[in-house]
Parts: structure tokens; sequence; C-alpha cells
């Protein structure tokens, strides 16, 4: 297949950032002299999955080969080659962007980051115009998914009206059978709304009924999951300026993205909003403070002249 062809001449280049905790490694590469972001993560143990457990077992406990490294009374540790099949436990997540734009080759790079306290002033200022112009631009993905031209036969739930409407499908981060990390991502159909800036207390009532809506689509899709074990939340700064909610089980670990200074849960925004006075400006006229990566264009050509005076 195409895509499989493609990913076999991936170049490598140089390895953008790794990380030992998540098991994650990020490479530059090219394809066809094209600049090529390839992103590897060993994949979670198959524990619950209990056709996997029953193939492992049959084979050495799902060990194939086994090195003693010491021993010291009761305790011993070694260094193993799990078995590993593709349908039922391969050993990596693979995702390739081709052909990757200097804007991801920023974001799967190591970076220092910055805490950005952004006032309406501020947002005004830098981070307005710079919406402005990324709008429309590496949302093709959207789309398409929108538009069901791909990914269709993924959708976990539509509610296909354009103004309230939405389609709830796996995040591309989620390998779609471990329980554990369901990661789903709902993409509103509506354009106006690039960032939670966007948002005013005229969007409480459909904010509601979105979150209401993927709690039942989600639980009902998974019956292992719960209405309490679902985490939704939105990114504010996110990567991509069409508004989209997050949504994983509460027992997945999604890192830097559910983390402080990137993830708000939309009911805490429901209830901002809800709190608010302000009748007509809403989120673009508080203050949200978010981690930002040294070496975005946001940074660089934004806040950098504003906070360091570079
Ligand atoms: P974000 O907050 O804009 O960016 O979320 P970030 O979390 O990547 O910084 C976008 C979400 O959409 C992320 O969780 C992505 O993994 C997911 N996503 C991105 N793309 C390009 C796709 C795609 O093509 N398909 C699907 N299903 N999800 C995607």
């Amino acid at each position: 297949d195409e895509s499989i062809q493609l990913i076999r001449r991936f170049q490598f280049e140089r390895v953008l950032n790794h990380d030992t905790r998540s098991k994650l490694i990020n490479i530059l590469g090219t394809i066809d002299s094209t600049p090529a972001i390839l992103i590897a993560e060993k994949t979670a143990f198959t524990a619950h999955d209990e056709a996997a457990i029953a193939k492992l077992q049959t084979v050495e406990n799902g060990i194939s080969s086994i090195r003693l490294l010491d021993r010291n009374d009761i305790y011993r540790w070694y260094m193993a080659v799990l078995v590993q099949d593709l349908e039922i436990s391969p050993g990596a997540k693979v995702s390739l962007i081709w052909p990757a734009t200097k804007t991801h080759i920023e974001k799967y790079g190591k970076q220092r980051r910055r805490v950005i306290r952004e006032t309406p002033e501020l947002y005004r200022k830098i981070l307005y115009p710079y919406i402005e112009k990324m709008r429309g631009d590496r949302i093709q993905w959207v789309y398409n998914i929108l538009s069901h031209k791909v990914e269709a036969d993924r959708i976990v739930y539509e509610n296909p009206d354009p103004r309230e409407g939405f389609v709830l499908l796996p995040d591309l981060k989620w390998d779609r059978t471990t329980m554990d990390s369901v990661y789903l991502v709902a993409i509103v159909h509506r354009r106006d709304i690039a960032s939670i800036r966007d948002l005013n207390k005229s969007h409480i009532a459909w904010l509601k009924s979105v979150d209401a809506e993927i709690i039942q689509a989600a639980t009902q899709t998974y019956s292992a999951i719960s209405a309490t074990q679902l985490r939704i939340y939105v990114h504010y700064l996110p990567s991509y300026y069409h508004f989209h909610i997050h949504v994983t089980n509460v027992e997945h670990d999604a890192g830097d993205g559910a983390a402080v200074g990137k993830a708000i849960m939309l009911s805490d925004l429901i209830a901002r909003l809800e709190e608010m006075s302000d009748e007509v400006y809403g989120f673009a006229n508080t203050t949200f403070t978010y981690l930002l990566g040294e070496n975005s264009e946001l940074w660089k050509n934004g806040y950098a002249s504003v906070i360091d005076g570079v």
C-alpha cells in the first residue's frame, strides 16, 4: 500500500526529541528530499486483552529471549526481547507527518518553554494577529474529517448540525484498542471559533450540550468507561486553530497535553463563562496563562520582544 511504501523511504536526519519516561522519539528525516517527521512510541502492555494474553502465553510467557543482568538476595533483573505480533502486540505506534512544515519541526523539537500570562491586551496585540495569519493553515485534516473525506469509518458519534454539531472520533495519538488510554477528539462543525478566546456567554448552552453528547456517546461506545472516568478538556494554546475538545480515559497519562499550562477542563470553562459578568467579550477579555516553546514563531516573532525585549 502507498502509505507503507512511503514510510519505508524515510531517510534519517536527526533526532528532534525523545523522552525516556513515555518511551517516545521524534525523528526528523526526509522522504523524496522533502522533510518528514517520524514519531515512534513504544506501546503499552496489553495486560487486559485476553486474546493477546492467550496468544502470548503460548510462547514462553511472551518473552522470546532473556539475559540476566544481576541478582541480589531475592531480587533479579533481566533484559528481555518480547514476543511481538503486528496484530495483537505490536512493539510501537508510529506516526508520520509528510511533508512536514517548519511549524511541525518546531513543535516536535526539544525546546525551552516560557510561561506566558496572556492578558486581554497581549491577546489582541500578539496572539490575535498570529491566529488570523495562521487561520485555515495546517487544518486540512480537520476539514477532511468534517466532510467525511477521511477517517469517516472511525467516527464514534456525529451531530451533523452545521452550527451546533461536531464529530467525535479517535485521536491519532490513540492506538484504538487500549481501553485505559482511550483518546478521542471532538471537532465542531462551525468554523467561527479558533480558540477558547472566541467563546463568550452566548455559547454556554451549546457547550453544555456538546459536553453532554460527548459523555453520552463515549460511555455508550466504550462500556468499560463511565461518565466520571472521562477527562474532557481543551488546549490553550492549541496547535490547530479550529475549536476541538480532547476526551480521554482519566487513567491515561497524556503528559504535557493534560498538564497545567495547556489543558483546561471543559466544565471549568463553562463555569467560568457562567460566572462572568461581561455579556459581550467573554474569554477575549480575560487572562489565561500557558506554556509556550521558545522554538515557536509565536515566541520568536511575538512574545519574545514584549517579554524579553529581544
Ligand atoms: P491540539 O490541542 O490542537 O494540538 O489538538 P496538540 O495536542 O497536538 O498540541 C489537536 C488534537 O488532534 C491532538 O490531540 C492530535 O493528536 C489530534 N490530531 C491531529 N491530527 C493531525 C489528527 C488527524 O489527522 N486525525 C485525528 N483523528 N486526530 C488528529
